[in-house]
């Protein structure tokens, strides 16, 4: 039986699954939910993940949600090296997921939160909270770009899950306009991972297909 995975085309979360997927070489059948409708909000949805956020992955019996833990259980279940080669490997690339999630990936969301989502309820940005969140996103990105300047990769100049994780907040960025673009070996590193990871690229066009079809539709210009 196929490993399921739920998710929105439009989703910087599952984004990182069904591009990581990929190289790991793994099945998966993603199962479409339209965020826009409500749908992680379902009865049914809410079963297999109660706080309404997708992905959620379901192998047989076993549900499993939050993109980074999917992503390493899938690596697991591959036996692929994107979770690391070496026990070194695999916690330096630990070190960095625990990070983007932490102190990357929140302020990410926090503003498609505020600059896009708000405008689908008919609300407008806190300029407040935008500046917060640009500030803590310039002070990290900071020091991803010095780190870049000297790694090809995040972690081990090669393709880890890590990178990923890390990248996840440019699907948003054209839309958002997180000031991720002052910094040059960001902007060079994701473009690598355009170039290089097919799946980073086709999911890109998903991502942006969705998301300025959704804002077309609700007559919203940003
Ligand atoms: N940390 C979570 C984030 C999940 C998340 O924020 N998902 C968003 C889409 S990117 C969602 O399902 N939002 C639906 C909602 O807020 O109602 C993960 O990595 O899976």
């Amino acid at each position: 039986m196929a490993i399921k995975i739920y998710g929105d085309p439009g989703s910087g979360s599952r984004r990182r699954v069904t591009a990581a997927a990929a190289p790991m070489g793994i099945d998966i059948e993603i199962v479409n939910i339209d965020l826009f409708k409500g749908e992680s909000h379902t009865p049914e949805f809410l079963e297999l993940n109660p706080h309404g956020l997708s992905p959620v992955m379901v192998d047989g019996d076993f549900v499993l949600y939050e993109s980074a833990a999917i992503n390493l259980y899938l690596a697991e279940k591959a036996n692929s090296d994107l979770a690391g080669r070496s026990a070194q490997e695999k916690y330096e690339i630990l070190q960095w997921m625990f990070w983007s999630g932490e102190q990357w990936r929140v302020f990410a969301t926090l503003t498609f939160d505020e600059v896009i989502g708000k405008r689908f309820i008919g609300q407008s940005a806190e300029d407040k909270i935008v500046q917060l969140a640009a500030d803590k996103l310039r002070a990290a990105a900071a020091v991803l770009d010095k780190h870049l300047a000297t790694h090809t990769y995040i972690v081990g100049d090669r393709l880890t899950l890590a990178d990923f994780d890390i990248a996840s907040p440019f699907s948003q960025n054209e839309r958002t306009r997180i000031p991720l673009n002052e910094f040059p070996n960001l902007v060079a590193w994701q473009q690598r991972l355009l170039q290089n990871v097919p799946s980073w690229a086709a999911t890109k066009r998903e991502v942006d297909e969705r998301i300025d079809g959704a804002l077309e539709v609700a007559g919203i210009t940003l």
